[in-house]
């Protein structure tokens, strides 16, 4: 405990417990740390605030540079990684509907194209990165955050290539050959389980994707958190059976669940 600071020094702590943003956090901070008299009992203090102050500032950076990225939406995110002309355009206009411009030219793609596959009505976000060339590594930074940030990175053209530029990325991955069956490959990778929400006294609801081993908490948590707080049992469908279950139980593809609170 320091003690012989002065008083501007606590209305300063205030201002600071009040700011909202990172910006007024700094400034308070910076007062603060201008009205502590320095010297060995205060050392530790003053090195506390510096490193807030460097933490604010390390997360306002992040915040900049993630508002520059593209947002993640949908239950998942999957990239297109390949080499040029290997149908990544073709494959992202076919899977989301998009029109970005397929043709027998190399590099056309020259900036990430978003689009959303709907895989029995759960969304999952599908990007094509430009195509790769030798370094490419350490000159896309901006294609490298997003493969980054994928849950499954699809690999089309030269695999060997690909895996190369892709050395220490360590993200699930699939190799893509046989387009026709592109959906549910990407649906099996991702390793989701569909589970069907169904009011009480109602038909089941569109399908939720939920994680491989996720539980009845999980799944309630995912629609409204009343149903976790407030639990009693839910009811549970499989495979033409009926049966009542707790929080813990694990639910698996094709569960219809209830739930029924207090
Ligand atoms: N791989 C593949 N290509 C097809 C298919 N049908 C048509 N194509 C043609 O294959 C070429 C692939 O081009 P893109 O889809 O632009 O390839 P890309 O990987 O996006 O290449 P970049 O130009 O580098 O962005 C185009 O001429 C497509 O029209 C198909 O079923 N599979
Ligand atoms: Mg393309």
């Amino acid at each position: 405990m320091v003690t012989n600071l002065p008083g501007e020094y606590f209305s300063a702590e205030e201002e600071y417990h009040k700011a909202k943003s990172p910006e007024e956090k700094i400034r308070a901070l910076k007062k603060m740390l201008s009205l502590i008299p320095k010297h060995k009992g205060t050392e530790k203090l003053v090195a506390q605030i510096r490193r807030k102050i460097s933490l604010l500032k390390e997360e306002g950076k992040r915040k900049k540079r993630g508002r520059k990225g593209i947002k993640k939406e949908g239950e998942a995110r999957v990239v297109l990684f390949g080499t040029p002309n290997s149908g990544k355009s073709f494959l992202l206009n076919s899977l989301t509907g998009k029109n970005v411009p397929s043709t027998p030219k190399p590099f056309e793609t020259q900036k990430p194209e978003v689009g959303m596959i709907d895989y029995e009505g759960i969304k999952i976000q599908l990007i094509e990165l430009p195509s790769v060339f030798p370094g490419y590594g350490r000159k896309r930074g901006k294609e490298m955050s997003i493969l980054y940030s994928s849950d499954l990175v699809v690999i089309l053209g030269d695999e060997e290539f690909c895996l190369k530029e892709m050395e220490g990325l360590d993200r699930p991955f699939i190799v893509l050959r046989d387009f026709s069956k592109a959906k549910e490959r990407i649906w099996k990778a991702l390793g989701f389980v569909k589970v069907y929400p169904k009011p009480i006294g109602k038909k089941p609801e569109k399908a939720m994707a939920l994680r491989k081993g996720a539980t009845v908490k999980e799944a309630g948590e995912k629609i409204h958190k009343d149903f976790v707080e407030n639990f009693r049992f839910a009811k549970l469908w499989r495979k033409g059976k009926v049966k009542k279950v707790g929080l813990n139980y694990v639910l698996e593809d094709g569960d219809v669940i209830e739930f029924h609170t207090s």
